[in-house]
């Protein structure tokens, strides 16, 4: 309790500092911050793929003889607003991308954006680039044709230019999606009065092709070489739904409008219009779930033999104790098994409690994911590519509705938490 008063009252101190950052402007990051007493750090190596995989690949923390002993880890909370932190996705760089999903606002804040430059170099907009964001209702009906809607990217312009400024890669989330979609855009005249009536199949066919077909021009044209890959469809499946092979039917105004074969006709166009460089993706969360994955495979599976998907997204919004590894691992391995590349889409642990022992705790689920994600890579059993967690803060993640979540890898304040360091593999962290 001493200890987390302590912490707590560290937190504001630099919650203070911050704010008069803000305010004046008056002195650089360096000289801001006093350096966090004790907890040296001495970064492990940085993996390589090529390395060999041995039954402990974790780093041994026995020093050899003629080595100076290693300082281990003890203090986890490091301002990286005072004191130069390692970067993930410098650790990571011959393994996979790490990336970030994030909102505008909190992007363009120079403090989370220079954070975000150092330790990430994939990026997913939290919710700037759905079909709610650049579906432009008035501009459609006005120029727009039945089949036809017209966008607006204001939404997303900045977060993409940020990208382009700061050498950063994109995932494209998300072009079809049942939710974040608004219900006018499946009606006949684009009505959203409540009498109005779904398009025709054929209707809709044509407008999912030109709105997949709108946003890839713009994106490609506008800021080329950004976008590398593509959540063309979003939790399509949800097998008990009542939909044909598992497909995700009452609330899915895609299924109800078009029919099951919605999502193969989405991967059609969207390989008609994608840049060949640019990957595309079926993505969903709860994929460890046995009935949910099969479904998965059996769609995913279509969809290859048809040449136009080339990887599957695992959302991993996953708790402290469920799934276990062990049903996360063998997910990761069926999916490998299609030689789809496999991207962790949306990464954050639900943890419920502040105290030390929990953060310790999820500092450890961090870590073992991430042995688990580098050992499937190094024996060849998934071809993983990028690891993105769903925020940059505890604070700011979606999970925090009742402001008692902390599922991320910095606190408000951008101090690292454990969780930070089990990502990075550090040898404080226990790994079990
Ligand atoms: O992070 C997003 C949150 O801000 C939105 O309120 C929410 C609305 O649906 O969507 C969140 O992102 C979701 C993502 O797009 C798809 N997978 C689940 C994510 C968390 O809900």
């Amino acid at each position: 309790m001493l200890l987390w008063n302590a912490k707590w009252i560290k937190t504001m101190v630099r919650l203070f500092t911050v704010v008069m950052i803000c305010n004046f402007a008056v002195c650089t990051f360096a000289g801001c911050g006093g350096k966090e007493e004790g907890g040296e750090e001495k970064q492990e190596a940085q993996p390589t793929k090529e390395e060999e995989s041995t039954p402990t690949p974790i780093p041994t923390s026995t020093p050899a003889p003629t080595e100076p002993a290693k300082e281990v880890r003890t203090d986890f909370y490091i301002s990286s607003l005072d004191e130069e932190i390692p970067s993930m996705c410098e650790y990571w760089k011959d393994y996979f991308s790490i990336g970030i999903a994030i909102t505008k606002g909190e992007l363009l804040n120079d403090f989370k954006g220079e954070l975000i430059v150092q330790q990430f170099n994939s990026m997913t907009c939290g919710n700037e680039m759905k079909p709610d964001a650049l579906l432009d209702r008035e501009a459609t009906k006005s120029t727009g044709t039945e089949t036809c809607p017209v966008l607006k990217f204001d939404s997303c312009d900045e977060m993409l230019a940020f990208c382009v400024d700061n050498n950063i890669k994109m995932r494209g989330h998300t072009l079809i999606w049942h939710s974040q979609t608004p219900d006018w855009f499946f009606m006949e005249g684009y009505s959203n009065k409540p009498d109005a009536v779904f398009a025709s199949r054929e209707v809709m066919l044509e407008r999912m092709e030109n709105y997949i077909r709108l946003v890839m021009e713009y994106v490609n044209t506008t800021y080329p070489g950004v976008v590398y890959a593509w959540d063309v469809v979003n939790e399509a499946i949800a097998p008990g739904d009542g939909g044909e092979n598992g497909m995700r039917m009452s609330d899915s105004l895609w299924y109800q409008t078009i029919g099951p074969d919605f999502v193969e006709k989405a991967f059609e166009y969207a390989r008609k219009y994608a840049a060949p460089e640019q990957k595309l993706f079926y993505n969903d969360f709860n994929t460890y779930e046995t009935a949910k994955r099969i479904a998965i495979l059996e769609l995913v599976n279509k969809i290859k033999d048809q040449g136009n998907i080339d990887g599957i997204g695992m959302q991993s919004h996953i708790g402290m104790n469920s799934p276990t590894l062990l049903d996360y691992e063998e997910t990761i391995r069926k999916f490998g098994e299609t030689g789809l590349e496999i991207q962790i889409t949306e990464l954050d642990i639900n943890l419920d409690s502040n105290s030390e022992e929990d953060f310790m705790k999820e500092g450890t689920r961090y870590k073992r994911l991430f042995f688990t994600f580098k050992n499937l890579v190094d024996t060849g059993a998934a071809n993983i590519t990028n690891i993105t967690v769903w925020g940059l803060t505890d604070e700011g993640s979606w999970l925090n509705k009742d402001g008692k979540r902390y599922p991320l890898l910095f606190n408000q304040v951008l101090e690292t938490k454990p969780a930070f360091w089990g990502v990075l593999m550090d040898e404080g962290i226990p790994l079990y």
